[in-house]
């Protein structure tokens, strides 16, 4: 068996010719939006890139192979194939094995983003520290996944179900640097602030590709391999209000400790909770954050790719 994943002729030709590509993670559509709503996201978000001069690279694992870049059938079975497993880089070997199908977390997404040499990643929000982990030990794999590949990652910051504090915290104890794109704040995904300040703020795509090439530069000369956390807020006009928010929030949370739910789990039960306790006002929330952050995705890729062929933007 070859340890293969398999890249898309548009992905690949994207790549060979220098030309921009964004990848889009696939857990956020099995488990992380409603049918129908997320199939229709699926598309529309690749649309988005398409429109902007941009190749999508749609990941997930369909029959045991992770695919860089999905087809239309494909983004169908992620959207409404009911039984997708969540997978994250340790699942990858045991999907391969078992020839199984699997929607991508941020973690495998990046990771095989990496491999497949695709730069610049668009989600919704980072898994995270979840409220807890002191006792619990609940800690994304996404974080630590991101101290060890290449990509930037462009989300509104991790949900507020998460601790946010302990978040930011271990992104720095793990080496992954963290920039607010036209904020000095980090956001809270529903909302665009957290009260946590940031270090380091950009203003421009062009800004967050001088940074990736600065990456590239200590990767030549063999140093780590960090990715870069873009922390795109949605806008105070956009937000969901922070009265109602705090109100859904203390009852996802309590709701999750009733139920017991552990694991992996935790994630996309709090994710359901919220959708239906807000009376879908989460979701299209949540769907105006993602757009964004494809849209900001699509220009850091595109002045990435300009960087790196020497073009003016
Ligand atoms: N946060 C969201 N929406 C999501 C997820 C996180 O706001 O859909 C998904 C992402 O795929 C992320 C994963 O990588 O949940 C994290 O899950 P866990 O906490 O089990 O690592
Ligand atoms: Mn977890």
């Amino acid at each position: 068996m070859s340890a293969s994943f398999h890249v898309s002729e548009s992905v690949a030709a994207a790549l060979a010719e220098g030309r921009p590509v964004v990848a889009l993670e696939s857990t956020i559509i099995s488990h992380g939006l409603p049918q129908p709503r997320n199939l229709e996201a699926a598309r529309e978000f690749e649309q988005m890139l398409v429109e902007r001069g941009v190749t999508p690279a749609t990941i997930a694992v369909l029959d045991g192979v992770p695919q860089i870049g999905l087809d239309e059938s494909g983004i169908e079975r992620i959207a409404l194939g009911g039984s997708m497993a969540k997978a994250s880089v340790r699942d990858l070997p045991i999907l391969a094995a078992r020839r199984a199908s699997g929607a991508t977390t941020v973690a495998a997404t990046a990771w095989l983003a990496a491999r497949a040499g695709v730069r610049v990643f668009a989600t919704g929000g980072l898994g995270g520290v979840h409220r807890g982990a002191s006792e619990t030990f609940d800690e994304s794999a996404d974080l630590d996944t991101l101290a060890g590949v290449p990509v930037a990652v462009v989300s509104a910051g991790v949900k507020s179900v998460l601790d946010i504090a302990a978040t930011l915290e271990r992104l720095e104890t793990l080496s992954v640097p963290v920039v607010g794109y036209g904020t000095d704040e980090f956001p809270s995904f529903w909302l665009a602030s957290s009260g946590h300040r940031l270090d380091w703020r950009v203003d421009s795509a062009a800004e967050v590709a001088a940074i990736l090439r600065a990456q590239d530069a200590w990767r030549a000369e063999g140093a780590g391999a960090q990715g870069l956390v873009v922390a795109n807020p949605i806008s105070l006009a956009e937000q969901w209000d922070p009265v109602e928010h705090d109100r859904v929030l203390t009852e996802a949370l309590a709701a999750a400790d009733t139920a017991g739910v552990r694991g992996k789990a935790v994630t996309p039960f709090l994710l359901k909770y919220i959708v239906g306790a807000s009376g879908g006002t989460s979701l299209e929330v949540n769907l105006d954050i993602a757009r964004g952050n494809v849209r900001v995705a699509a220009e850091i890729a595109t002045a990435y790719a300009a960087a790196c062929h020497g073009r003016e933007e």
